[in-house]
């Protein structure tokens, strides 16, 4: 059985910033209250020396964020959440001229901030919906934006989520919202989509969209995944401690590769690239 055929393997898909096959993505989150790493990078240097030892241990990108998403989060201000990343990217960037960093933002005005100081690519958990001046700044830019799928907002959205058809909605959803992207002026291989596991979603709705990633994948854009120790892992493996969640964490990360998600956006980046260093050489082997 042969992975399925991902838009990263097309002809024609070279521009982008990170080299070809799995990505492992690095979370960096400068937060104090994310739901796994919160409070554990104080000051910018900590979050450099993170970034840099996650670097060292394989990961592709940095993703850092100022403001936490996490069920019942609220949100921070634009100016308290761009004084938290943009120190941070410097930092990195002064010890690592070359590295690949995407910002965690639904805001503009931190999304261009974060592209001044020298970040490469942005995260939307919004898909552009967030802020009406997020698209012409990605666009006017010309760097890759990843668009997630979110049903509600973070402070409510697991209240009670509901879909028809998890599988179509999200699909339609984030075909629309690459659709506005584009007509935006975002270049369409800038484009990356997202399934946002745990975004409004019940245990149910994200063990449908891991098993059916294909139908994310067919949409022709890369997929990028962030299962990375989410609460529904927990739910199956009874481990409460989300730092504990590694092992969950990495079989999400091997059945997202294998049914064609590209990108996988995580905390422990040596156990995620290690396992997907093997799946890869098990899936290429003749
Ligand atoms: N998940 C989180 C944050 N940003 N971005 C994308 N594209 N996809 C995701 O699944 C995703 C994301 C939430 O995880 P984390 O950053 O670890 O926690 P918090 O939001 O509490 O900072």
């Amino acid at each position: 059985m042969g992975r399925t055929k991902a838009a990263s393997d097309t002809p024609g898909a070279g521009t982008r910033p990170w080299s070809p096959g799995p990505v492992v993505v690095g979370i960096l989150n400068v937060t104090p209250d994310s739901f796994s790493d919160g409070g554990d990078f104080p000051d910018p240097e900590a979050a450099a020396s993170h970034a840099v030892a996650m670097l060292d241990e394989g990961a592709g990108l940095i993703d850092i964020g100022g403001e936490s998403t996490r069920p019942g989060s609220d949100p921070v201000p634009q100016r308290e959440e761009t004084r938290r990343v943009v120190p941070v990217i410097e930092r990195i960037l002064a010890a690592r001229p070359e590295a690949i960093i995407s910002v965690d933002t639904y805001r503009s005005a931190t999304a261009a901030a974060a592209l001044e100081a020298g970040a490469r690519i942005v995260n939307d958990v919004t898909a552009l919906r967030g802020d009406p001046r997020m698209a012409p700044v990605v666009a006017d830019a010309r760097c890759p934006v990843i668009l997630m799928h979110m049903q509600g907002e973070p402070k409510t959205m697991q209240s009670e989520p509901r879909y028809e058809d998890v599988l179509s909605e999200v699909g339609d959803f984030l075909g629309s919202r690459a659709e506005h992207a584009i007509a935006a002026g975002v270049g369409p291989e800038d484009v990356i989509v997202d399934p946002g596991i745990g975004f409004g979603k019940t245990l149910e709705h994200n063990l449908a969209l891991l098993g059916n990633l294909e139908t994310v994948v067919a949409l022709g854009f890369p997929v990028l995944v962030g299962a990375s120790r989410k609460r529904f892992i927990g739910s199956i493996t009874g481990v409460q401690e989300a730092k504990d969640r590694v092992f969950g964490t990495v079989a999400t990360t091997v059945l997202a590769y294998e049914k064609g998600a590209t990108l996988f956006r995580v905390h422990d980046v040596r156990a995620n690239r290690e396992a997907l260093a093997v799946t890869e050489a098990v899936l290429t082997f003749r």
